[in-house]
C-alpha cells in the first residue's frame, strides 16, 4: 500500500482543519485564542464535523483582537505553566500578533501560533482562491512576521504531517529556553481528508527540559559560600514555587541580599528580611561575588559598575540570552536550566559547606537585614507620602496591597502600580510587562492569567496609555463573554509619563525640559474611560482623592467576589 492511500482513503477521514484541533488537544492544548477569517473555512467546518462526530477538541475562545489572543495565552501560561495556541487570519491576523510574539520571546513564554496561508491556487482545487483578498493577503515569506520572534516556523504542506509536525512544534515550544513557535495553514492543505483515527495519541516527541551540570553547579555553591559579599539579583522570579520558597530560605541561612530590579516576578517576599529592594547600588558596588537569575539586564552597565574581581554567575533557561546581538554582561559562570530546579541544586549544593552557621554570617544577616529594613521603610514612608494632592502610582500600589492582603491574588503592573509599596509572599503574586515593553500586555495577560485560576483575584493594572494600547473595547467585551472577573486599575496622568521622564533624564536641562510641555507625550484630552468599560458593563469608579482610594477598591473587590463580573477603577494620578 503506497502512503497516499494508507491516508485517509482506508478507514476514517475527516477535514483535515478538524484533524489539527483534535490534535492540539490530544498534545496538551485546551485553548485556542481564535480571530478568524476566510482562510478558516476548514478550520470552522472542521470544528464542527469534530463536536458533531464527538471527539475531544480544545475550546475555542472568540478573540475581537489578536493582540488579546496573544495577550490571554502568556497569561495562561503564566497561570498554569501550559503552552496554548493561539490561531489568526492570514499575513493580516499574524501582524497583529507580532507586538505579542516578541514579548513571549523575550520572557521565554511558549505559544503555539498558528495563521491560515492564503490558497495558494487560483482554480480548479477545492479550498482554492474566490475573493479579491486570495490575492492580496499573499506574501512571499508570511513567517517573516514573527520569525524573529519564534524559535521555529513551518508551512502545512500535507494533510498527513498533522500527526507528526504538531508534536514537534509543541516539543519545540516547550524545551528549554521555551517560547512561542508559528506554524502557517495553506487553506487547501486544510480542506483535503485527513485520517482520522490515531489523533488522540500521546505526544510522540518530550520537550527537552535542560538542568546545568553538577560540576557547576558545585562551583557556583563554592563561590557563593566562600564571599563575604555575596548578592542575588533576581528578576523573573525564581522559576516555581518550590524555587520561590527554596531562594527564601538559601537568602535567609546564607545572608544573602537579594535585589529584584526591574522584577517582572517576584523571587522572595517583598519584606523577606534579605529583599533589599529593587536598586542595585550600593549592593553591585560592594559584592565581591553576584548571582544573577534570570535577568535580561540585571543591572544598567553605564550607571552600575561590579568589581573587576567580583565573579559573576548567570542562570537561567538561557542565561546569556543568546537571541539579543547586544548583551555583555560578565558572565564567570553560566548555570543553564528551568530556574526553578536550578535554584534547588545549588541550594542543595551549599548544604555542603558549612560554615553558614558561623559568626561572620551570622553579623552579615544582622546588618543586612537591619539595612533592609531601612530600604523598605523608606519606601513605604514614600508611598504614604503620595497620598495627598494628586495621589501618587506608589500610594494606589499600598492601598492595592492592604486591600488584597489575605487573599489569594495575583497584581499585573504595566506602567500601574509599582512593586516596592506592596507587600507580597507568594510565587505567582506579581507579574510585570515583558521587557520587551509591546505594550498593551496586562489586560489581556490578566484575562488568560484569570481563565487559568477562577477562583484568583486578578488584578490589572495599568497606565492610561497602555489601555489605549490594549484595544480595551476588545478586553472588555471578552471579560464580559468569557465571565472572567477582573479588576482593572487604570492609573491615568493623562500622558505618556515614561517617554516624559526618559527625555528628562537625557536632557535634563535641554530644549524639550524648558519648554511648556515636552512634545509628544500628552494625551489630552483624556477620553471617559469609564464610558469604555460601562460599554461591556463593567462596575466601574473613578478615584481622584487618595483618602477615597481604600474604599473604593474594597467596594470592587466586594462586587468581584458577589457579582462575579469584572470592574475598572480609573484613579487620577499625578504626571
Ligand atoms: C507598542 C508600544 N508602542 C509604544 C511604546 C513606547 N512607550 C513606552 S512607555 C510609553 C508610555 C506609556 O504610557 P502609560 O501606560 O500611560 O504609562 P505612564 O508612562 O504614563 O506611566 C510608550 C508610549 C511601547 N513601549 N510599546
Ligand atoms: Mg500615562
Amino acid at each position: 500500500m503506497n502512503k497516499q492511500e494508507n491516508i485517509g482513503i482506508a478507514g476514517q477521514t475527516m477535514t483535515a482543519g478538524g484533524a489539527l484541533l483534535a490534535r492540539l488537544k490530544a498534545v496538551g492544548v485546551d485553548y485556542i485564542f481564535a480571530n478568524s477569517g476566510t482562510d478558516f473555512i476548514p478550520i470552522i467546518e472542521g470544528l464542527s464535523e469534530g463536536e458533531a462526530k464527538k471527539m475531544d477538541l480544545p475550546t475555542m475562545l472568540i478573540m475581537p483582537h489578536e493582540n488579546a489572543a496573544m495577550g490571554m495565552a502568556y497569561g495562561y501560561f503564566l497561570g498554569s505553566g501550559k503552552s496554548q495556541a493561539v490561531m489568526v487570519h492570514t499575513n493580516v491576523g499574524l501582524a497583529n500578533c507580532t507586538i505579542g510574539a516578541i514579548n513571549a520571546a523575550t520572557e521565554h513564554v511558549p505559544v503555539l501560533l498558528f495563521s491560515g496561508r492564503t490558497p495558494i491556487t487560483e482554480k480548479d482545487r477545492f479550498g482554492t482562491r474566490t475573493i479579491p483578498i486570495g490575492w492580496g493577503q499573499e506574501m512571499r515569506d508570511q513567517a517573516a512576521l514573527v520569525r524573529e520572534a519564534s524559535k521555529w516556523d513551518y508551512e502545512l504542506r500535507f494533510p498527513e504531517q498533522i500527526y507528526d509536525i504538531l508534536d514537534r512544534a509543541y516539543a519545540v515550544a516547550n524545551s528549554t529556553p521555551k517560547g512561542p513557535v508559528y506554524m502557517s495553514l495553506p487553506c487547501e492543505v486544510l480542506c483535503q481528508p485527513c485520517r482520522s483515527d490515531g489523533l488522540d495519541k500521546a505526544l510522540s516527541i518530550q520537550p527537552a527540559v535542560i538542568e546545568p551540570s553538577r560540576s557547576d553547579i558545585i562551583r557556583a555553591a563554592e563561590i557563593l559560600a566562600k564571599a563575604e559579599r555575596p548578592v542575588v539579583f533576581a528578576q523573573r522570579g525564581a522559576g516555581s514555587e518550590a524555587g520561590f520558597a527554596t531562594l527564601s530560605r538559601l537568602a535567609e541561612e546564607w545572608a544573602i541580599p537579594v535585589v529584584q530590579y526591574w522584577a517582572l516576578q517576584l523571587a522572595v517576599p517583598t519584606d523577606h528580611s534579605m529583599a533589599v529592594g529593587g536598586d542595585p547600588e550600593p549592593w553591585i558596588s560592594e559584592a565581591d561575588a553576584i548571582l544573577v537569575i534570570d535577568a535580561l539586564a540585571p543591572w544598567s552597565p553605564n550607571i552600575h559598575h561590579p568589581r573587576a574581581d567580583c565573579p559573576i554567575i548567570h542562570m537561567g533557561p538561557n542565561p546569556l540570552y543568546s537571541r539579543f546581538p547586544v548583551r555583555n554582561f560578565r558572565s564567570d559562570l553560566a548555570l543553564t536550566g528551568e530556574t526553578g530546579p536550578s535554584i534547588q541544586a545549588l541550594a542543595d549544593a551549599m548544604e555542603a559547606h558549612h560554615n553558614r552557621a558561623g559568626a561572620a554570617i551570622t553579623d552579615r544577616r544582622a546588618l543586612n537585614a537591619e539595612r533592609a529594613t531601612t530600604i523598605r521603610s523608606k519606601t513605604l514612608a514614600t508611598a504614604r507620602a503620595g497620598k495627598d494632592g494628586v495621589m501618587s502610582k506608589e500610594w494606589v500600589s499600598l492601598c492595592l496591597s492592604e486591600a488584597i492582603a489575605g487573599k489569594k491574588a495575583s497584581v499585573l503592573s504595566e506602567l500601574g502600580c509599582p512593586l516596592g509599596p506592596m507587600t507580597l509572599h507568594e510565587h505567582g503574586t506579581w507579574y510585570q510587562e515583558p521587557h520587551s515593553g509591546g505594550l498593551g500586555w496586562s489586560f489581556p495577560a490578566a484575562l488568560g492569567l484569570q481563565l487559568s485560576a477562577p477562583e484568583r483575584l486578578v488584578v490589572a493594572t495599568m497606565g492610561d496609555g497602555s489601555y489605549v494600547f490594549a484595544n480595551p473595547v476588545a478586553c472588555h467585551q471578552i471579560a464580559e463573554a468569557l465571565k472572567l472577573p477582573l479588576l482593572i486599575l487604570l492609573v491615568n496622568n493623562a500622558e505618556w509619563g515614561a517617554v516624559r521622564q526618559s527625555v528628562l533624564g537625557t536632557y535634563p536641562n535641554g530644549y524639550a525640559a524648558k519648554a511648556d510641555a515636552v512634545p509628544l507625550t500628552s494625551l489630552e484630552p483624556t477620553p471617559d474611560f469609564i464610558l469604555v468599560a460601562k460599554a461591556s458593563r463593567a462596575w466601574t469608579a473613578t478615584v481622584e482623592k487618595g483618602e477615597d482610594l481604600p474604599g473604593v477598591l474594597q467596594a470592587a473587590i466586594e462586587h468581584i467576589e458577589t457579582k462575579r463580573t469584572h470592574a475598572l477603577v480609573e484613579i487620577k494620578v499625578r504626571p
